[in-house]
C-alpha cells in the first residue's frame, strides 16, 4: 500500500512511539487521525507480538476505533495510573507546550496525559512552531450562561499579549457543537500568544471555563513524522 506523504509522516511517529511500549502497560489512546495511526499500529502489534495492553481512550471517536481493531480498553476510573500516553497535537512549540483540542476532545485528553507517567505527542513538522497561536486555541466551556463566559473570556483577552483577539463558537451540524462531557467550545483566534502559561492560567480562573487547549509542561517528548519515513525527537 502506498501513503500519502502525509500519512508516511503520521505513521513514521507512530512506529516510533510504539517502540515505547512495553508488554503490560496502561496505555493513553489519543484522538485525531496521527493518533488514529498510532492505534491501528499497536493493533497489528498486539496480534503479532501478543503483548498484553490495555488502552484508555481520549474520546467517543478512539473508543470506536479501538474496538474495530481489537484494542482492549478498560475507563481511566478503573486504572490507577496510565503507564504512558501517546497523543497528537495541534500545534507545538520548542519546550514541548501545545495547542490541542481540533478535534473537540481536549478535555479528556488532558485528564488523561495528566493522569499518565509520561506524554509522548507524535506529529508532522507542519505543527512544529516558534511560538503557538496561528492555530486557533480551542476553549471547552460549560453550556450554562456561556454567552457570559465568552464575554469574560473577550475581556481576558484585552489585557493578554496576543496578537489576534477574536472569538468564535464551534458549531457542529446542528448549532453549536457539543463535547462528549457535553460542552461547548470556543476557539480563541490569537495569531500568537507571548506566555502561553499566563494565558492558560487567567483562562482556567475563569467561571465557566472548563479547560482550555494549552498543555503546558506535559509533554515529555515529541515525536515528529517526516514525509520520507525518518523521524526526529524532541
Ligand atoms: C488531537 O487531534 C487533538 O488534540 C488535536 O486537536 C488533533 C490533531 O489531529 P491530527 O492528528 O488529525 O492533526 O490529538
Amino acid at each position: 500500500m502506498s501513503l500519502s506523504p502525509a500519512d508516511q509522516a503520521k505513521s513514521a511517529a507512530s512506529a516510533r512511539a510504539l517502540t515505547l511500549v512495553e508488554d503490560g502497560m496502561t496505555l493513553g489512546l489519543g484522538t485525531g487521525s496521527t493518533a488514529g495511526w498510532f492505534v491501528r499500529l499497536l493493533s497489528e502489534r498486539i496480534k503479532r507480538e501478543r503483548i498484553r495492553v490495555t488502552g484508555v481512550a481520549t474520546s467517543s471517536a478512539t473508543v470506536w476505533l479501538a474496538e474495530e481493531l481489537g484494542v482492549p480498553l478498560c475507563k481511566l476510573e478503573d486504572v490507577e495510573r496510565i503507564d504512558l500516553t501517546v497523543d497528537g497535537a495541534d500545534e507545538f512549540d520548542a519546550n514541548l507546550n501545545l495547542i490541542k483540542g481540533g478535534g473537540a476532545a481536549l478535555l479528556q485528553e488532558k485528564i488523561v496525559a495528566a493522569a499518565s507517567g509520561r506524554m509522548v505527542v507524535i506529529a508532522d513538522d507542519s505543527k512544529r512552531v516558534a511560538r503557538l497561536g496561528a492555530f486557533p486555541l480551542p476553549v471547552e466551556i460549560v453550556r450554562f450562561g456561556w454567552t457570559s463566559t465568552r464575554r469574560a473570556v473577550q475581556e481576558l483577552l484585552n489585557g493578554m499579549d496576543v496578537e489576534g483577539r477574536e472569538i468564535s463558537i464551534r458549531t457542529g451540524s446542528a448549532g453549536p457543537l457539543v463535547t462528549d462531557e457535553g460542552h461547548f467550545i470556543l476557539d480563541l483566534h490569537l495569531g500568537q500568544i507571548n506566555d502561553a502559561p499566563r494565558l492558560a492560567s487567567a483562562l482556567n480562573a475563569i467561571p465557566g471555563v472548563v479547560e482550555s487547549g494549552l498543555f503546558i509542561d506535559m509533554a515529555s517528548m515529541v515525536i515528529i513524522g517526516k514525509t520520507d519515513g525518518k523521524t526526529e525527537v524532541i
